[in-house]
């Protein structure tokens, strides 16, 4: 239930990440292990992540950047000028400079959890549009955030692209979209990323590509659990698999134990049978309608939606 929960990083006294350990100890004490996929961006992760985004299989990031460079003027024109960005998430994406040059935007805000991530991410944007202001946040966006003073009388565009609100499930989805309104205030606008249902193979093999850089990337949540958490999981017995859930409408990534297991993390001991999984994503596909029901159920209305030529992906402007 608690999977995909985005919240604070928490660091205690003997350097451990208590937040992560309390997860991992509880997903593994569940009848269906699982631990929240936030957990998969350590360094290591988000560097296999940034790799998954240039595979031939991977196609969100390919249609998303498609999207924000063929369909720019219509952006613009749905949007229009002087609008403060507020984008959640930052990273380090190529994405940000598409939409800021299509838009004539007023203000640049990056909200990010990491510092680093941040300043990194306000600084290539500074080096590109040298004329627009540049309003770092540090904050969990999860939670309100009090935006600058300097963008508080400007109207808001807040950008959530890759389709990162599938990494949630729907109640933590609809809590998000709600907190960004109140974040971003009456009249504000959000262009928002969601990937589309599929055939379930084209999914699939987005999530577990040729070259295995999806699979090291779920392995490597195992070899964290080794490395922080004094962890004695076999990694050599694992199997990375992607399922497609079509009830719930997600792919679901799972570290499949290929024998009878026994391990310990943090002390305690954990057993595995074989075949049993650890369920350590959930990527949410969606039809049009689903992605305008959770919309309007987290206080957005769509007025405008996109999509790449091949149809795989939709980029969403819905108004508060
Ligand atoms: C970050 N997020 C939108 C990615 C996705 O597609 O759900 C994470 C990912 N997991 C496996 N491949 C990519």
């Amino acid at each position: 239930p608690a999977n995909n929960d985005l919240r604070l990083v928490d660091i205690d006294d003997d350097g451990v990440n208590r937040a992560f350990r309390e997860d991992v100890l509880q997903g593994l004490s569940e009848e269906q292990k699982a631990i929240p996929a936030r957990w998969l961006y350590d360094d290591a992760g988000s560097q296999l992540f940034e790799d998954i985004t240039d595979l031939a299989e991977y196609y969100p990031t390919r249609a998303e950047t498609e999207i924000l460079r063929e369909r720019g003027s219509e952006f613009a024109e749905a949007i229009g000028p002087g609008r403060a960005v507020v984008e959640f998430g930052s990273g380090s994406s190529v994405k940000t400079p598409l939409l800021l040059n299509q838009i004539e935007p007023a203000a640049y805000v990056p909200l990010d959890i990491s510092g680093d991530f941040l300043r990194a991410a306000a600084d290539a944007l500074g080096r590109k549009f040298p004329d627009l202001p540049v309003y770092p946040v540090e904050a969990d966006f999860m939670r309100r955030v009090e935006l600058p003073e300097a963008v508080a009388d400007m109207p808001h565009l807040g950008f959530f692209p890759g389709s990162t609100i599938g990494n949630m499930v729907p109640r933590t989805a609809v809590d998000l979209l709600r907190t960004m309104r109140e974040t971003l205030g009456e009249g504000s606008m959000l262009l928002i990323g969601m990937d589309l249902v599929k055939d379930p193979k084209v999914l699939e093999a987005a999530y577990d590509d040729g070259k295995g850089v999806t699979g090291e990337f779920n392995l490597n949540l195992a070899r964290r659990i080794n490395r922080e958490l004094g962890g004695t999981i076999p990694v050599e017995h694992l199997r990375h698999e992607a399922r497609w859930n079509d009830d719930f409408a997600r792919v679901e990534m799972h570290l499949v134990a290929q024998a009878d297991l026994d391990f310990e993390v943090a002390g305690k001991r954990f057993t595995m049978s074989a075949g049993e999984t650890i369920h350590t994503e959930n990527s949410h596909k969606f039809t049009r309608r689903s992605s305008h029901t959770l919309l309007l159920a987290g206080g957005w209305t769509p007025v405008a939606r996109w999509l790449d030529s091949a149809e795989q992906f939709s980029l969403i402007l819905a108004e508060a």
